[in-house]
């Protein structure tokens, strides 16, 4: 299944123009950070210049054919959205990325339903889109901001759950760790939140491009995700919220089109989901994001799920094998993760660890993955991370293995 030459996997790898695309150095292109951002497959490129070059006009406001067919084009692509994770149409609010989606229930949400006493509970895993917003609402509000503990693999410590949860009205966590690809056990944690009195909101910047998310069935509040993670294109990403917490919100950013009628005096305000969305949208792009979602649909969510988990049971055994050698691996070690593997090669930075896979094509990040309290937690300065998708082989894990020897043998570490 995972070999290059299956031919679902050569499909796929077609389907991406940039992976035909050498290297300056004259390297195959070995793209390892799709946890930063994904790589587009054609239809999403096409379908960017076919709206721009057919369908191109401002929506919900003109009265002729050209933006009547923008319209229906942009709203086309929020029900794909919308029954990719089983949302109710109205429930799916665009908006620029996961940020942004998290700024809005900050502000919308939170503003309102927070105050002295209340709590906030995130984890330590977050990434600083699901922990700075929270502490700006915790000053403003005077809420207190409480963390659920990891251990040293990045695994959820749940036995003080009850405890933390105590005055909790929102509880905010990342599907998966983008720095150790830990998934956090949802499960467990939103029915107890619920238990609790708490609402939930999901970080899903992670794992809707990656595995079958239902909504519905997780029984979330609210869940942000960002279109450029998932095939599609930059400055795309939506919100979803259950109807009647986000009918029962008031608008987070405020003008054009999210409005029914305006008096100099007052305003009342559109219906799900335009009342959240101000100003004129990021059309094409979502057009576009509606046609990476019919992609990542046809190719199957439990496929890449599947292909993903066979990918890093594969890596993670390869990479062990440079243990001896200096390699530190991070995260949880059982096969219950997500196609994300940070680490370090003995004292080299990780910078230029980076530095050095890339001279042989292999991209991966490397950092503190915009998880800097998380680095100290764990008395790491940074690491190395390499992350999978759909398109990823065992060649691309082996590129890596033989790179990292390299880096080894440059910097006379083993
Ligand atoms: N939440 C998680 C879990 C993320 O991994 C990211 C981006 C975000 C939120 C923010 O997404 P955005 O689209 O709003 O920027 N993560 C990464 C990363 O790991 N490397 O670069 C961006």
């Amino acid at each position: 299944m995972l070999a290059t030459d299956d031919p679902k996997q050569q499909r796929i790898i077609g389907d991406f123009p940039i992976l035909a695309k050498p290297t300056s150095r004259g390297k195959r292109l070995v793209y390892l950070d799709s946890a930063a951002s994904s790589q587009k497959p054609q239809a999403v490129i096409d379908a960017l210049v076919h709206f721009y070059t057919n369908d191109n006009a401002n929506i919900h406001r003109g009265v002729y054919e050209l933006a009547e067919r923008a319209t229906a084009d942009f709203e086309a692509a929020r029900e794909k959205v919308a029954q990719f994770v089983n949302a109710d149409t109205p429930e799916i609010i665009w908006t620029r990325n996961t940020t942004e989606a998290i700024n809005l229930v900050s502000y919308s949400w939170g503003l309102a339903n927070l105050y002295p006493g209340a709590a906030i509970l995130a984890s330590q895993l977050e990434h600083h889109s699901n922990l700075v917003p929270w502490q700006l609402l915790a000053a403003k509000t005077g809420a207190e901001l409480r963390f659920l503990e990891v251990d040293a693999e990045g695994r959820f410590k749940l036995e003080d759950l009850d405890r933390k949860l105590r005055g909790v009205k929102l509880l905010a966590i990342s599907h998966i760790s983008n720095s150790l690809g830990t998934i956090a056990p949802l499960d467990i944690l939103i029915p107890r939140a619920h238990a609790a009195g708490a609402l939930v909101l999901v970080d899903a910047a992670q794992s809707v491009p990656h595995m079958p998310v239902d909504v519905k069935r997780l029984d979330v509040d609210f869940l942000a995700a960002s279109g450029h993670k998932m095939c599609g294109p930059t400055g795309i990403g939506f919100l979803y919220g259950k109807r009647a917490l986000l009918e029962a919100m008031p608008p987070f950013l405020t003008g054009g089109d999210m409005i029914r009628e305006v008096a100099y005096e007052s305003t009342t305000f559109n219906e799900l989901p335009w009342k959240f969305e101000a100003g004129t949208s990021n059309i094409a792009d979502a057009v576009a994001l509606g046609t990476a979602v019919d992609y990542l649909t046809g190719v199957g969510m439990d496929w890449i799920r599947n292909h993903e988990r066979a990918l890093t049971a594969y890596a993670l055994e390869r990479l062990r094998m440079l243990e001896p050698r200096g390699l530190a691996i991070y995260g949880p070690r059982e096969e219950q993760r997500a196609g994300v593997i940070s680490f370090n090669l003995a004292d080299i930075h990780a910078h230029d660890l980076a530095s050095i896979l890339d001279t042989e094509g292999v991209c991966v990040r490397a950092g503190h993955h915009c998880t800097m309290p998380l680095m100290r937690r764990m008395g790491w300065p940074a690491t190395a991370r390499a992350s999978f998708y759909l398109y990823n082989t065992e060649d691309d894990v082996d590129a890596l293995v033989t790179a990292l020897e390299k880096a080894a043998r440059l910097f006379k570490v083993a």
